[in-house]
């Protein structure tokens, strides 16, 4: 699972920060009015339950995902972790991560929870979006969910793509070996975070 943390070595250009529409994600993290910084891991320093938990039901074999995504591509990670206040998000709903292309809105139909995973009507947990973009530096958001045995996937309007179209990267071991160049597993520091900053800061 920590193989889904990928980042590049160096971080030099500008990256994609990104808003989680679906499920709600556990704050607005875009824009200004707030302290909260998408370079945060686990999940931008929003924490969680937070605001009485705001949480969206998710079907038991697992829902719908909707990114709003503002650069030319990203790659993107979503992960999900146990319990009511989550902060290990040790379950991957991407074996195969995305490489998502154009900016505009990505709307995932169902992700299949993995086979190790077993939930039942009433588990509360949290899903991790990460999105990578050219700089290397990882972009965070989280949402908290309730499994619910009634809860149904987004269809039709509700999941529409806009601009964006995504493919799935093979090997995700193979790729974090070296396979995409100058990727490597490490795990974000704030060097670099900082670095991005001062590039990507105040342009969303
Ligand atoms: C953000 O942090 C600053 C400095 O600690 C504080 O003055 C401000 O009220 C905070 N803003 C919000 C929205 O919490
Ligand atoms: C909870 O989510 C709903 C639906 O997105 C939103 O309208 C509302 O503002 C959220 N409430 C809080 C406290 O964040
Ligand atoms: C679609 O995405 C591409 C790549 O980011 C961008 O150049 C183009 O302007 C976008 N088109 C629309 C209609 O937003
Ligand atoms: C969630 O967990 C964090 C630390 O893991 C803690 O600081 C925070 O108070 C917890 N929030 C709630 C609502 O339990
Ligand atoms: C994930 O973490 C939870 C506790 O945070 C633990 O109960 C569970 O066994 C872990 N699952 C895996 C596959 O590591
Ligand atoms: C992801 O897509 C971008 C732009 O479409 C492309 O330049 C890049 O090579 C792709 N990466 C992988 C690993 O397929
Ligand atoms: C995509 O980016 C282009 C160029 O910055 C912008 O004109 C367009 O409105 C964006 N489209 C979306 C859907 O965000
Ligand atoms: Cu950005």
């Amino acid at each position: 699972m920590v193989a889904t943390l990928l980042l590049l070595a160096v971080a030099q250009l500008a990256t994609a920060h990104f808003g989680l529409e679906y499920p709600t994600w556990r704050a607005t993290t875009l824009g200004t009015g707030h302290n909260y910084s998408q370079w945060s891991y686990p999940c931008a320093g929003v924490p969680g339950n937070i605001a009485g938990g705001n949480r969206t039901d998710w079907p038991l074999t697992g829902g719908s995902v909707v990114l709003d995504l503002h650069h030319p591509w990203s790659y993107v990670f979503i992960n999900l972790g146990l319990g009511e206040n989550v902060t290990n998000f040790n379950y991957t709903l991407t074996p195969q991560f995305l490489n998502t292309t154009g900016n505009g809105t990505l709307c995932l139909p169902t992700l299949p929870l993995p086979a190790n995973l077993k939930v039942e009507d009433g588990t509360e947990a949290s899903i991790q979006v990460i999105t990578v973009g050219e700089s290397g530096a990882g972009l965070y958001n989280c949402a908290d969910i309730t499994f619910k045995a009634d809860a149904k996937p987004l269809a039709g309007d509700a999941c529409q793509n806009n601009n964006v179209t995504s493919v799935a990267v093979k090997d995700q071991k193979a790729t974090s070996a070296g396979a995409v160049a100058g990727m490597n597993p490490v795990v974000l520091s704030s060097v670099v975070g900082l670095a991005v900053l001062f590039v990507c800061g105040m342009s969303l």
